[in-house]
């Protein structure tokens, strides 16, 4: 499952966002307290398939994410939370921009500033990854004076290059380095490493200008040319009016985004960046017991898909059956796909595709 953590200063719209993402209606829990949510996958083609085999249970892929009570402006206090966990183990950050205005809710720097903010936060996960490397290459030059290793030279050299790039003010996410270079740095789960989505989160009397435009909701808040570089994807939207939003019913929520301008929900929006921000592709399951879509990453072989579903289908691999979403939904049942030659055996190296609808066969 992929792990998401949002991070912001403080009263930027981070538990709004949360709230519309995990539909969690209670207060977080209390201050510096981890909260965790459960964000359901939307996706039109596991309705397609619960529709055709209405089984007992249909289960979306799921995103978790992470809120945090405020990091505070003052660096320690941004620092000692970076420091923790929920960040560190994430797979992607989510900064949380504000943009809105509202005086009923200060901000802490006391303008609101998106630009100044984004290279705020940047500086503040440079530094903790700084601080990471560092110490990793104190260690390092160490044992490297009692014992000769070339795994550990590769692994000074990195950081080393690491280190040089953080003091320039570079993210490590803009850094190019080979796989072999990724899987060295994986354990110091460095947060300048990670992709980085950023969520404008808008004026209410903003929306109807910029709707979901994030070149526009740039342009507006003086954000332009930065965010080429600083994250790795970004979204622009109304925390508070899609959380509003997410609380209707279903044919008022679409009137009421087409009011706005809008084609799709935040919720989507949002969800579907994060996806692409890792590279993350669904391949599904099927059956009258379930429905099930499972996220993977893109390039990840059958037996490694088939792992996500259980270790004992990873070892026990034989042939993934494989039938695309698209040909399934033409033929109207997998006997049809099957009696037209669409069902496809294919091996454990067999790269699995968006969409694949799978059943693996294993040994046990
Ligand atoms: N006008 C407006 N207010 C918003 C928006 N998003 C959040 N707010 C308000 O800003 C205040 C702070 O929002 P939160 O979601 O609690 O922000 P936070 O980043 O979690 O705040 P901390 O956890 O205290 O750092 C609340 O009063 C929200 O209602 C928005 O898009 N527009
Ligand atoms: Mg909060």
């Amino acid at each position: 499952m992929l792990r998401a953590a949002l991070i912001g200063f403080s009263s930027t719209g981070k538990t709004t966002l949360f709230q519309l993402m995990t539909s969690a209606h209670e207060a977080p829990r209390g201050r510096g307290d981890v909260t965790l949510g459960i964000s359901r996958v939307p996706d039109a083609r596991l309705d397609a398939l619960t529709a055709m085999y209405n089984p007992r249970k249909h289960v979306p892929a799921t995103v978790e994410f992470t809120d945090l009570a405020a990091a505070a402006h003052a660096a320690s206090g941004a620092q000692a939370l970076l420091d923790v966990a929920a960040y560190r183990n994430a797979d992607a950050l989510v900064h949380v921009v504000r943009a809105f205005r509202s005086p009923a809710v200060p901000h802490p720097s006391g303008t609101i500033d998106p630009a100044r903010d984004v290279q705020a936060m940047e500086a503040e996960l440079i530094l903790a990854d700084l601080g990471v490397a560092e110490r990793r290459l104190e260690r390092l030059e160490k044992d490297l004076k009692k014992t000769r290793s070339p795994e550990l030279e590769k692994e000074r050299d990195l950081l080393q290059r690491c280190r040089q790039a953080l003091e320039d003010g570079t993210p490590l996410r803009a850094l190019e380095i080979t796989s072999d270079d990724v899987r060295r740095l994986r354990g110091f789960q460095l947060l300048s490493a990670k992709p980085l989505l950023l969520v404008i989160n808008l004026d209410e009397a903003d929306v109807p200008a910029i709707g979901s435009s994030v070149e526009r909701a740039a342009d507006q808040t003086g954000l332009g040319g930065l965010l080429a570089h600083a994250a790795t994807g970004a979204v622009a939207l109304c925390a508070t009016i899609e959380l509003e939003i997410s609380r209707l019913e279903p044919a008022d929520a679409a009137a009421f985004l087409g009011d706005l301008g809008l084609t799709e929900s935040g919720l989507d929006r949002v969800i579907r960046a994060s996806y692409d921000l890792l590279g993350y592709i669904s391949f599904f399951t099927v059956g009258e017991d379930e429905c099930r879509a499972w996220s993977i990453a893109r390039g990840t072989s059958a037996q490694l898909a088939a792992g996500e579903i259980h270790s004992d289908i990873e070892r026990g691999f034989i042939r993934a059956e494989v039938v695309p979403y698209d040909a399934l939904v033409a033929r109207g049942s997998m006997h049809a796909c099957r009696e037209h030659g669409e069902v496809r055996l294919e091996g454990k190296d067999y790269v699995v595709q968006d969409g694949d609808i799978i059943n693996f066969r294993f040994a046990t």
